[in-house]
């Protein structure tokens, strides 16, 4: 397969203004009519063709101004040649929805139609320029079978519905905003649906509807909730008004992604939808409510205005991203107060560090706006959404809130509809604060978007009592990327204060125009650069890159003691957890290569002290309490061995357990739980350090304890404490656990969400050998075809299980290749994705890496691979 340059851009030589698609729905073989009206672009060569891209799809007739035309087979579809200026195109074409397999496209879930169509899912319908900057006015009618089909959705407004002579039902929807292809959209299935009528702040009124199986009704109330919540805080922060009559959720449980913005018809993973106490943790309540803000807001960061290119991605998915973190961060403050603002950080950084710093080290390291792909299906990452989000929050840093929210007003004043670049939306945000650190280094900060690798910052302090100033030097360093040899040194905003050896903030002034006070932005745009603080009274402990100002690796010089003043201290909550995180990193990294786990008295007693403070939410304390997890350690490292890793990340969590257990025990009785269940921010808090602490407890082995948590698997009240549970036993591997994992099955067989958690329970657990994995997978309910359970078992154990998937024997590596090969067949964006648990190989100890090598390039050398999988494999093994 070719790979595709950014810079090989051109611009469409035609536009389609309107298209009406006509669908007739049958399983084995959809009939689609595309009549389409088209006009060479103005100053595009008269000769220029036509280029329309097909796949899977079989071309039945071809009309031009109502006669047949002449059209030539291109590699992925067909050309046009000799076209007059403005014409009349019908094409009809085939396609099987029942054998899409990808779940790309037209496709069947159970007896029900959805489409996927970004990124290129659309060409795999019709014949189509299936780029994101042809955008087109979409009428769309619907024909189908009234008793199985009994609901028809597409985009927009429904203009028409009626009964047809033959049984079938016809529907007809009109979008009344130009669109890209990737967000046409449709459903027909058998379907109910919760409704709610709002009326916005501008006083127009909406319909919101979210629609699922039957049965499922009862977990549509917080997704409801949410989408309303979406609507009112994007109103209220950015002024973004719903633009459609109606806005519709459709749950789906066979769907590649997480969701998708489809316009006015977004239709979600159920795992993103549906949730009641009994079948959904709070992790579950976060997720929907962060995924449904973030498709509702593409409506305006993604559909109004487009990317030009799929290199543009993160235009609108770092943005949107951003604005679902600072939405969910709203929505904690309005139940949690400030602090809840920070857990949130937190939880969004440790996901950064977890899945985006190991890209951006390792062989698919790229950069924000990705310069080649060869499938882009491989580009929606960690770096594209995660990286690009803390792309997005440095402008909002460096020109302020308000800055922000006039940069975000500039862009849409200039680009409404239309279909643009990254540097169009930082041109935007440095234009609108002229004067800011934004516009006085757009230029440098571009390459934030452009060069790939996670800058390291070393931070160097000197303190002189006679002129009371502290000199602060910082250094940046990039490693060199795939394709990218050298680096150059970026704007990095350092926010920070000063914590005197008491634990009580320092006063100081930063430059000559600033006042006194306890904190600073520093801009570093030099490899190296000092920074004079003044009035500075006391030999001071510097808190760097507050609420992680950038998303760069910090070595900040402090030992251990400086460490436990900041944990203990200091007034901004991520570097107290920082603080917590980097006094574990130094007694486990040690422990790693040498074999020798110390863990002090100073170090208990300072997470002790966290544990007691009653100021502190519980919240924060699960974080402090909670180790940096084995694939964090291994980025630290610079061989792995991740066996090791593990048995040292077991022999910590044991350590933790046995020298606090008395504050465990402490934390189980007073944070019991005195009303019904809420997923609000406070009880959720609650009950996670809770449930931490009987994680804690039953890894002491203790009978006592582990039959506490069975009995809570047979009645707790609500998800999250019977599936923690149960996670403890498993955990620990109590004797109780396989009576409570079969207790669980029993309860829940007719749950797949739920049962998902089981399978991936077991495929995560410790110690779990290959055989037990493939036992999961003969059971009657897994499905390679599913992508959430064929995810459950197979990416859990080969991504998420780390000491049992990596063997000696490369047992692990033999299990991955032939899976990899069996979801390649059936669906290979699923199967790419598993293909890159392999990603870090070179970084092996022995004898991982060696036994490792063969494998990849025998399954790599494998004829019938397809171009997703073949790109991740090829860049790992270059
Ligand atoms: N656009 C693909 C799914 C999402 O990021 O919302
Ligand atoms: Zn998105």
């Amino acid at each position: 397969a070719p790979v595709i340059s950014r810079l090989q851009y051109e611009a469409p030589a035609y536009a389609i203004d309107q298209v009406t698609l006509e669908f007739d729905l049958d399983p084995e073989r959809t009939r689609v009519k595309s009549r389409m009206q088209v006009r060479r672009m103005p100053g595009a060569a008269p000769t220029a063709p036509l280029l329309l891209d097909g796949e899977d799809i079989t071309l039945q007739s071809l009309l031009l101004d109502g006669k047949p035309y002449v059209y030539a087979q291109t590699d992925g579809g067909i050309r046009l040649d000799k076209l007059p200026e403005t014409f009349a195109l019908e094409i009809v074409t085939a396609c099987s929805p029942r054998g899409n397999t990808r779940l790309s496209g037209l496709y069947m879930s159970g007896d029900a139609f959805f489409t996927q169509c970004e990124a290129e899912g659309f060409r795999r319908i019709t014949y189509w320029p299936d780029r994101p900057d042809v955008m087109s006015r979409f009428t769309v009618v619907l024909r189908a079978d009234k008793s199985i089909y009994p609901v028809l959705l597409s985009n927009g407004n429904l203009r028409s519905q009626r009964p047809l002579d033959d049984g079938r039902l016809e529907a007809v929807w009109e979008d009344p905003f130009p669109k890209p292809s990737y967000l046409f959209a449709l459903v027909a299935a058998r379907l109910v649906c919760r409704e709610q009528r709002i009326r916005s702040r501008a006083g127009r009124e909406h319909l919101l509807q979210v629609y699922v199986r039957e049965g499922d009704l009862d977990k549509t109330d917080h997704a409801m909730q949410s989408l309303m919540a979406s609507v009112a805080w994007d109103e209220q922060r950015f002024g973004l008004s719903l633009d459609l009559d109606r806005f519709m959720i459709v749950a789906v449980s066979d769907f590649n992604m997480g969701a998708m913005e489809n316009k006015g018809l977004n239709i979600f993973n159920t795992k993103y939808v549906l949730a009641n106490p009994a079948t959904a943790t709070d992790a579950d309540y976060q997720h929907i409510e962060s995924v449904v803000g973030h498709e509702y807001f593409h409506n305006w960061t993604g559909n109004r205005i487009t990317c030009r290119d799929w290199f543009q991605l993160s235009l609108k998915e770092g943005l949107t991203v951003f604005r679902d973190q600072e939405f969910s961060q709203d929505l904690a403050a309005q139940s949690g107060g400030e602090s809840a603002r920070a857990v949130k950080r937190i939880e969004d950084v440790r996901t950064l560090r977890a899945v985006q710093f190991p890209e951006d080290a390792g062989p698919m390291a790229h950069p924000v706006r990705p310069d080649s792909y060869v499938a882009i299906d491989n580009f929606y990452t960690p770096t594209v959404y995660e990286k690009g989000a803390e792309v997005v929050r440095m402008m909002q840093t460096l020109v302020g809130r308000a800055g922000f929210a006039k940069g975000m007003q500039l862009y849409f004043s200039r680009h409404d509809g239309q279909a643009v670049t990254c540097d169009d939306f930082l041109a935007a945000m440095a234009d609108a604060n002229p004067g800011s650190a934004l516009d006085t280094h757009r230029q440098q900060f571009g390459l934030w978007y452009a060069q790939a690798g996670t800058p390291r910052l070393r931070a160097q302090g000197r303190f002189d009592a006679a002129s009371r100033t502290y000199t602060l030097t910082l250094t940046q360093a990039c490693q060199p990327t795939p394709g990218q040899g050298e680096k150059q040194a970026q704007v990095v905003p350092v926010r920070m204060g000063l914590v005197g050896r008491d634990g009580a903030a320092l006063a100081f002034r930063a430059g000559d125009r600033t006042g006194r006070g306890p904190e600073a932005l520093l801009v570093l745009t030099q490899p190296e650069q000092s920074f004079v603080l003044h009035e500075v009274d006391a030999d001071p402990i510097p808190s760097l890159l507050r609420g992680f100002s950038a998303p760069v690796i910090l070595d900040d010089g402090l030992g251990d003691a400086d460490r436990l003043i900041l944990l203990a201290h200091d007034t901004d909550p991520f570097n107290r957890w920082e603080a917590a995180q980097r006094l574990a990193l130094s007694r486990l990294l040690p422990a790693v290569c040498e074999g020798d786990l110390k863990v002090d008295a100073a170090y208990l007693d300072a997470l002790r002290a966290v544990l007691r403070d009653p100021a502190l939410d519980p919240a924060f304390k699960e974080l402090v309490l909670t180790l940096p997890s084995e694939g964090y350690i291994a980025e630290q490292l610079g061989e792995i061995d991740p066996p090791r890793i593990h048995q040292t990340h077991q022999a910590m969590r044991l350590a933790l357990a046995q020298q606090l257990q008395a504050d465990w025990e402490q934390l189980w009785h007073t944070l019991a739980p005195n009303r019904g269940y809420s997923p609000d921010f406070a009880d959720a808090g609650r009950r996670g350090l809770r449930n931490l602490a009987l994680t804690h407890l039953c890894l002491l082995g203790d009978a006592q304890w582990q039959g506490r948590a069975y009995q809570r698997v047979k009645d707790a009240d609500n998800m999250t404490d019977r599936f923690d549970a149960l996670a403890a036993l498993v955990g620990s591997r109590a004797q109780l656990a396989e009576a409570a994992l079969q207790r669980f099955a029993a309860q829940f067989a007719h749950e797949p969400l739920v049962m998902d958690k089981w399978f991936a329970l077991q495929a995560g657990a410790p110690g779990a050998e290959i055989e037990a994995i493939r036992a999961l997978m003969r059971h009657a309910d897994f499905s390679l075809r599913n992508p959430n359970r064929a995810r459950s078992v197979i990416s859990t154990f080969c991504q998420g299980n780390p000491g049992a998937f990596h063997r000696a024997d490369g047992a692990g590596y033999a299990f991955w290749a032939e899976q990899v090969r069996a979801l390649d067949a059936i669906n290979p964006q699923v199967a790419a994705r598993l293909a890159r648990a392999m990603d870090r190989w070179r970084k092996l100890a022995p004898p991982y890496a060696q036994s490792a090598e063969p494998v990849m390039r025998e399954l790599a050398a494998h004829p019938g691979l397809s171009a997703d999988t073949r790109e991740i494999l090829g860049k790992a093994l270059a």
